[in-house]
């Protein structure tokens, strides 16, 4: 047997973490049944959803009858542009320390049709998503103390998503979230050292290779990465070096919007079911100078293992220890590149 059927650690250099591989224990018997269960019928509006058009949300407001793409202030924000008052504040203890954080955080509606999800939806429709992604990130910049902008969407009840009316979200704070702060440092280094972005290099030896490529077209790139802690995790990434969602061209957002489809569809055939997963996009800290060594990109974590009821849990060893996986991320791209491009229905 190769080390690659053997236990190992893969590195992930966007945030300089390991995580560990069982390559064997996916040779326990694969159940492999895939549970056939059929789509949730889902009317085109409800009425009591608090997303659709012309409904009353939580709060109280009303939505518009909008048609398109819908963006509103989040009603139950985390995070407040106000800053409270601040003169209790005591970090004399090293051990004990607190910063205030402001944000701010909206929701975005993908589609008026409740019944949708972007895996059902025209590409010309993902299109205006992508749009309003980069006019979100322009328009919330210019709060010059922002400093991150982070769109991210949960899907599905098992991600803890509250509604199915197809939405994301979006949260920019004053500081760069954890995740970012990791790759900010990972991928400045690379560019440091190589006069390059990380992800180009991933993108050059990806192509090469081809073994985790699960999509590509001529402006993006869809492989599972090569440190992939989820069974079917995946990493969008744009083939140009750009660092910015509003900075794509045209060509290249009717690519993104393509290549979303192209994914969200296979994840749906895998287990032929409404894919549940989060995923959400890194782009480079807004007001903070040239980011050079940024490259847009966006990560999808699905839960979904076996079925389209059997999940991983993250619990145990990768709580307590590391990040553990079984299949290969090798196995796993070569079955979602499998999968047919048009969507079970
Ligand atoms: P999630 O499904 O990812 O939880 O996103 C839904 C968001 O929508 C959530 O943050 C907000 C919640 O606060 N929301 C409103 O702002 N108004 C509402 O009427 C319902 C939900
Ligand atoms: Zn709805």
């Amino acid at each position: 047997m190769t080390i690659y059927e053997y236990p190992h650690r893969r590195l992930n250099p966007l945030t300089n973490e390991w995580i560990l591989v069982s390559p064997h224990r996916a040779k326990r018997p694969w159940q492999g049944q895939v549970e056939d269960i059929p789509d949730e019928q889902r009317p085109t509006y409800d009425p009591t959803c608090y997303l659709c058009p012309g409904n009353a949300r939580v709060g109280g407001v009303q939505n518009p009858k909008y048609d398109g793409v819908f963006v509103f202030d989040n009603d139950f924000p985390a995070l407040l542009p106000t800053l409270g008052d601040t003169s209790h504040i005591d970090n004399s203890h090293p051990l004990y320390q607190l910063q205030p954080e402001r944000g701010i955080c909206r929701v975005i509606c993908f589609s008026p049709r409740h019944d949708w999800t972007l895996a059902h939806m025209p590409v010309e429709r993902i299109r205006a998503v992508v749009d309003m992604w980069g006019e979100q990130t322009l328009d919330l910049a210019q709060n010059d103390w922002l400093t991150y902008v982070q769109i991210f969407e949960n899907k599905g009840q098992a991600m803890g998503a509250s509604n199915p009316h197809p939405h994301g979200q979006i949260w920019a704070t004053e500081r760069l979230p954890r995740e970012v702060s990791k790759e900010d440092v990972t991928q400045r280094a690379y560019f440091e050292q190589h006069g390059k972005t990380l992800l180009s290099e991933i993108v050059e030896v990806e192509l090469q290779q081809q073994i985790r490529v699960v999509y590509e077209n001529e402006y993006w790139l869809i492989v599972v990465p090569y440190w992939a802690v989820w069974p079917f995790e995946v990493l969008l990434i744009a083939k140009r070096a750009v660092a910015y969602l509003h900075e794509l061209t045209s060509e290249e957002r009717d690519g993104l919007a393509t290549a979303l489809s192209a994914i969200t569809i296979r994840y749906d055939n895998l287990f032929r079911t409404m894919f549940p997963y989060s995923m959400g996009f890194h782009q480079a800290p807004v007001n903070s100078g040239p980011q050079p060594h940024w490259h847009l990109h966006a990560h999808f974590y699905p839960p979904l293992l076996r079925s389209a009821t059997i999940r991983k849990f993250m619990v145990g060893y990768e709580m307590l220890g590391t990040p553990q996986r079984d299949i290969t991320p090798e196995s796993a791209a070569e079955r979602l590149r499998e999968l047919p491009s048009e969507r079970f229905s």
